[in-house]
């Protein structure tokens, strides 16, 4: 790492690294403690425990936004890490984050579940935030530098970067689905998208299936040439490649060998009653299925299937972009949902949903997932979900089921997992059931195979994978 004298916000010194992470969020947080004094924490998350190793190792430099609208910081170190924090003013919150990322490209890129939202000045907002990030990027990064840009936020980056610094390597990773040709059409801005993303030597994604829609795209929509996951762009090689993200297995094996959240999780079972536990963990998303999860759990009740006391729905909904209207209108239909079905099914005592709108720690979380008897995981359509990979390497006791998605990207290696299509209520319900009635030992067959895939591929594996392929030699 070389220390120069340098422009960055007005002639302070800027560090130059030879790798560079560029995405939405720092991998810190401010915390203010009672008397006010205000110091940062490790982000809790795979993607920062991944990349957290790589950036000491190769004494990398993270740049991204810090949590604080309209305030401008200094680059500082923390854990370990050095961080560029990139400004945002508290508008460019509102349309570039909370509108363009997550009222336009998230529900898009998720099957428009929820109906996508084109407004010019949210456009104008992400590609002046875009911009801000490239060009932080481009002062940072030493002569042919790694770069490594993340997810949905920033598009734009890759061919804004490239631009400004050719000799650089670009990697992109998005961490969400990429759609159907027949869905990205619909955006008026679509062009602009893709050729920012052929800025990049590299663009990864959760499975194969979003790369050849990617690759299909280039060729529809610009007449890209290609070959296989290979677009030749620019008079370059552009590849397209899938890097299923994964789990810090390590991390989770060392919290649930903790004796107390081995104790913690006897607790929670006996504050249940010993009943039997259905747990869902998710941030409270409409992209979640977490409506058709509770109604096919109600209606085991309904049906004489289940009885208050016997079994119960522990359902955790992490806050989650709290100011957009489609996650406002979701909170109130949960909680009418959550209301209707305890109203009707529950009895003194006995709920059979606890609801908890809120955030929990890492051990908390732990050991909600070695109480759990099932694990319910239900996403309408999700890139990856973490949570039924957690649910894995957490059981190391070889017991609980996994009921997932068909529609999360896990489902491709959870091959064991009871899987289910969250659109057919009758076939949840089903599902539900035969997970319940598992017996001990298939319990531990499947699980054995499950927590073999998740083991050998950890997110370490995952971030290895990708810079190995992004080092590669890739000269037309
Ligand atoms: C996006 C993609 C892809 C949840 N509640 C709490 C908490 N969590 C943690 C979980 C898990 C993470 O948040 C959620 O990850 P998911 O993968 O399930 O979902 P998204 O947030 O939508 O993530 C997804 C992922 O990016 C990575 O590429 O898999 O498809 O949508 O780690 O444990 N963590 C803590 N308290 C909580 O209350 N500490």
């Amino acid at each position: 790492m070389v220390i120069i004298k340098g422009s960055w916000e007005g002639g302070t010194r800027v560090t130059r690294s030879e790798f560079v992470v560029v995405a939405n969020r720092l991998p810190v947080d401010r915390v203010v403690a009672e008397d006010g004094t205000a110091s940062w924490r490790r982000s809790p998350g795979g993607l920062v425990s991944a990349i957290a190793p790589v950036m000491r190792s190769r004494k990398g430099t993270w740049i991204g936004w810090h949590g604080a609208p309209d305030e401008v910081l200094e680059p500082f170190d923390e854990d370990g890490m050095h961080l560029v924090p990139v400004k945002q003013t508290a508008e460019e919150v509102e349309l570039y984050y909370e509108g363009f990322s997550n009222a336009t490209l998230w529900p898009l890129y998720h099957d428009v579940i929820a109906p996508p939202v084109y407004d010019r000045a949210m456009w104008d907002a992400y590609v002046r935030v875009n911009q801000r990030f490239a060009e932080a990027a481009a002062e940072v990064a030493a002569d042919g530098a790694i770069v490594w840009i993340q997810d949905y936020q920033l598009q734009l980056v890759p061919k804004m970067l490239r631009e400004l610094r050719p000799d650089v390597r670009i990697g992109f990773f998005l961490h969400i689905p990429f759609p159907p040709l027949e869905l990205f059409w619909q955006l008026p801005w679509r062009r602009r998208i893709l050729e920012g993303l052929l800025g990049a030597d590299l663009v990864g994604f959760q499975l194969p299936g979003a790369a050849s829609n990617f690759v299909r795209l280039c060729r529809r929509l610009l007449d890209a040439r290609y070959l296989k996951q290979d677009v030749f762009w620019d008079d370059r090689i552009v590849r397209a490649r899938a890097f299923p993200i994964s789990v810090d297995v390590h991390e989770l094996r060392k919290l649930v060998a903790r004796p107390e959240v081995r104790e913690r999780a006897e607790e929670i079972r006996t504050d249940l009653g010993d009943a039997t536990i259905f747990l869902g963990v998710d941030r409270l998303d409409y992209t979640k299925g977490i409506a058709q999860r509770l109604q096919a759990f109600g209606e085991l009740f309904e049906d004489g299937n289940l009885k208050p006391g016997q079994a119960v729905f522990v359902q955790i909904a992490t806050p989650s972009r709290e100011r957009v209207e489609q996650y406002q209108l979701l909170r109130e239909q949960i909680e009418q949902q959550v209301g209707r079905i305890n109203g009707t099914h529950g009895e003194l005592g006995f709920p059979v949903i606890h609801y908890l709108h809120t955030s929990y720690d890492r051990a908390e979380l732990a050991a909600l997932y070695l109480a759990a008897d099932v694990m319910v995981v239900t996403p309408l359509r999700d890139g990856m979900n973490l949570v039924a990979k957690e649910y894995v390497a957490c059981r190391d006791d070889m017991r609980g089921t996994l009921v997932l998605s068909e529609f999360a990207g896990a489902a491709a290696e959870l091959k064991r997992a009871y899987q289910v299509n969250p659109y057919d209520i009758d076939g949840l319900k089903e599902t539900l059931l035969t997970a319940l009635n598992a017996e001990p030992m298939e319990q531990a067959r499947r699980m054995r195979s499950m927590r073999k895939r998740v083991i050998e591929h950890d997110v370490d594996r995952w971030a290895h994978d990708f810079l190995a392929e992004l080092e590669q030699p890739h000269n037309l």
